[in-house]
């Protein structure tokens, strides 16, 4: 497998760019099915240690559906597969250039929950406007062992996210292992309690605020991700999923500017356009290109597809 690595505001992407498995030229929903029911063994093995880390996101370049995407992507992680990924689509989008397939300018990506798209900009920065977002309920009501009962908004980024309204800690680094904990309770809660995306979807993603650090972004935030790892990144879509809350609570206007600070610091720029009623949440933020490299799978070798989950 030829790879290219990459880090979006310190969360890193993996772009394999061939050797992957053959998923035919079916819809993405199809693809995804297949690689998960047939390959899922080869979705551990580029992400998973020991040739990766739980924090890498992969992306699998497919050949589009839509002749007008410049490529079509599956995010995975270390545990299965994302709609979206934001901060992926960016570290696709500089892979592509660094790859010399493209050039500054507008880019259509095709992914499993619909077309986005992506500015290259001059200076290398890459602007993703999502598929539409939306909330799904507000002040939604979840109950946590020892720390008591606390509302938050279900809203879809392209992933399902539950952005919690309050909660004790302080968004800080020093934190995360605390972070980590309570929001893997609170998911772990959601379902139990009948809190769910549209048509009883998991909710997957979850996200706290904080006071922003950077003395230019409007607050910082703390995302958990399926596998039970923190986005190193503000997080393309939950970035997305919150621009959504905002405008529908008439907080952020159309063509507004919303900066989301991470939980390392790293920032993206986020504003929404709205077309047809429907919100379309953009991101812009860097990627750096961190490796190119030939990966190799020996079935002799006990730990080829991954250590075990
Ligand atoms: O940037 O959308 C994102 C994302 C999802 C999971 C990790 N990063």
């Amino acid at each position: 497998m030829h790879v290219v690595d990459s880090h979006t505001g310190g969360e890193p992407t993996r772009v394999v760019i061939s050797g992957g498995p053959e998923l035919g030229s079916g819809s993405f929903t199809e693809r995804v099915a297949k690689l998960r029911d047939e390959h899922d063994e080869w979705r551990s093995a580029m992400v998973n240690e020991p040739r990766g880390s739980d924090v890498i996101v992969g992306a699998l370049l497919c050949e589009p559906t839509d002749a007008s995407c410049a490529a079509g992507v599956i995010f995975f992680n270390n545990v299965g597969y994302l709609g979206m990924c934001g901060h992926g689509t960016i570290g696709v989008i500089v892979t592509l250039a660094w790859l010399r397939r493209i050039k500054p300018g507008d880019h259509r990506i095709e992914t499993p929950v619909g077309i986005v798209d992506a500015r290259l900009h001059e200076n290398g920065e890459v602007t993703v406007r999502n598929v539409p977002c939306y909330r799904h309920a507000k002040d939604a009501a979840v109950q946590i062992e020892d720390f008591g009962i606390f509302t938050g908004d279900v809203a879809w980024g392209g992933n399902w996210f539950y952005l919690l309204h309050t909660h004790k800690f302080e968004v800080a680094p020093r934190n995360v292992a605390q972070l980590t904990d309570f929001a893997c309770r609170v998911r772990h809660q959601l379902p139990l309690q009948g809190v769910t995306g549209e048509g009883g979807a998991e909710i997957d993603h979850i996200e706290l605020s904080g006071v922003a650090h950077q003395p230019y972004a409007d607050s910082k935030n703390f995302v958990l991700c399926p596998g039970n790892i923190y986005d190193r990144s503000p997080c393309g879509t939950g970035t997305s999923a919150k621009l959504a809350c905002l405008y529908s609570d008439g907080k952020l206007k159309a063509g507004g500017i919303y900066r989301q600070e991470g939980i390392l610091g790293s920032v993206f720029e986020g504003s929404v356009e709205v077309r047809d009623g429907k919100i379309l949440p953009s991101i812009k933020g860097t990627a750096f290109i961190t490796g190119e490299a030939e990966l190799n799978l020996d079935p002799r070798d006990p730990f080829c597809y991954g250590v075990p989950k």
